[in-house]
């Protein structure tokens, strides 16, 4: 099994960290979809990392389609529920913190611009869209992970989320404003999976 990413990507980073934490062997391509160079729109249309082919040569993305491919290999430990109704639940975990990354992959875009082509208003807009999810999400967490007992794909994809506001926005000092997303990370993070996928300084 092959997974195309770039170190930066935290939707790659996601599919990573599920791996890992399946142990599941893959072999890595190193692929920026930005470089010209790049072979990505060959395996993905979109051009977007990350893009998973099995060993029989079949195609998966975009970063929640492979992580339900992933667990339809039945290769414990579930990092969905097998219960159809809870793992909606966790996905909708993953989907706010999937849109919290695409808002602040948004939001950083605006700052490669020259400055009098940057768009305030927009990064203001995204900015907007990241507090409310985070406020949702220090909401959602009262206990140690967001659904049941054990780690999930839900607390992976925050846990990608959270890193990713840290590595291109850390103005937004999210920490000040949500001590229990602070705390939840401060554990997460530390797990060899998190430890092993951190994007390169
Ligand atoms: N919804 C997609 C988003 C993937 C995505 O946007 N990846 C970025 C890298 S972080 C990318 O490949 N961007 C290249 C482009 O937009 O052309 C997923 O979850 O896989």
């Amino acid at each position: 099994m092959k997974l195309t990413a770039s170190l930066t990507s935290p939707y790659a980073r996601k599919i990573r960290i599920l791996l890992a934490e399946k142990h599941i062997p893959f072999e890595l391509v190193v692929d920026s979809p930005w470089e010209t160079a790049t072979s990505v729109p060959a395996l993905n249309p979109l051009g977007k990392v990350p893009v998973l082919e099995t060993d029989e040569g079949e195609t998966f993305f975009d970063s929640p389609v492979i992580a339900g491919f992933l667990e339809a290999l039945d290769h414990p430990p579930h990092l969905i529920p097998q219960d159809n109704m809870s793992a909606v639940r966790v996905r909708q975990t993953e989907a706010l913190a999937d849109g919290i990354l695409d808002a602040a992959v948004l939001a950083y875009l605006e700052t490669l611009r020259p400055a009098e082509a940057r768009m305030a208003s927009n990064v203001a807009r995204q900015h907007d869209k990241i507090e409310r999810a985070l406020i949702r999400l220090e909401a959602q967490l009262t206990g140690d992970w967001f659904h049941g007992e054990r780690i999930s794909l839900a607390d992976i994809a925050v846990g990608c989320a959270l890193e990713y506001l840290d590595l291109r926005a850390p103005e937004l000092k999210w920490r000040e404003r949500h001590p229990r997303l602070k705390a939840f990370l401060a554990k997460l993070g530390a797990r060899d999976s998190f430890v092993d996928t951190r994007p390169p300084g």
